[in-house]
């Protein structure tokens, strides 16, 4: 992959997107992904070339009315609310190990600005920027980012095929420059990871390999 300029790091913003135990192999019965265990190396060198590092994390309630059930599975169409699609395994529940950020990232109240999404039983909001699918109520990041001057954002996290999309996409939609960093994201399917890139691409997310690929104009 080709070498991508970016600006000086006050422009620059980096997103962890839902790096929590509940999308890791940590958490077998919750949503596993594949080595979404081993990315926060990479997140950390990531945020070294941003003035601004932002974090999100699903906070879902047990009571939540998309949660799979022996006859009501995963993957099966919940009816009947607009802002819930599919439904999930319980996951990322505050006060489980599934909630918490993986080893080796800094606690949310380090972060510079940090969203938490899907608290109300009847939102499974995806991208980190709207708390509803119609993109109507801010979580407020946008807003953070261009009171900033940020211009760019690089990001990362979990899964690279629905919360990492969704929110590269609203970000891009927001006017920003993004860049996905394949090194510090994973995924559900490679199915579903390569159409989510396409998507990305195609919305003019740029896209490196990891941040061996950047440098600072
Ligand atoms: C996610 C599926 C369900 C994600 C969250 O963070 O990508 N995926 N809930």
């Amino acid at each position: 992959m080709s070498i991508v300029e970016i600006p000086n790091a006050e422009k620059v913003a980096s997103f962890d997107v839902d790096v929590q135990n509940t999308f890791t192999p940590v958490c077998p019965d919750e949503l596993p992904v594949a080595g979404g265990d081993s990315i926060a190396g990479e997140l950390n060198r990531q945020a070294a070339f941003a003035a601004y590092r932002i974090g999100s994390k699903d906070a879902h309630s047990p009571q939540s009315v998309w949660v799979a059930t022996e006859d009501k599975p995963q993957f099966s169409e919940v009816e009947g609310y607009e802002n819930v699609d599919i439904r999930w395994n319980l996951h990322a529940v505050p006060g489980t190990k599934g909630f918490e950020l993986i080893d080796g990232l800094p606690r949310p109240a380090e972060y510079d600005f940090f969203v938490w999404k899907g608290v109300e039983p009847d939102l499974h909001p995806y991208g980190a920027c709207y708390h509803d699918f119609a993109d109507k109520i801010s979580t407020g990041v946008i807003e953070f980012l261009q009171v900033k001057g940020v211009d760019t954002v690089l990001v990362g996290g979990l899964a690279t095929d629905y919360c990492v999309k969704l929110t590269a996409l609203q970000l891009r939609k927001a006017g920003f420059r993004v860049i996905l960093n394949l090194a510090a994201t994973k995924g559900i399917a490679e199915e579903t990871v390569n159409a989510a890139i396409k998507e990305m691409q195609s919305a003019g997310v740029e896209i490196i390999s990891s941040v061996a690929d950047l440098k600072v104009m």
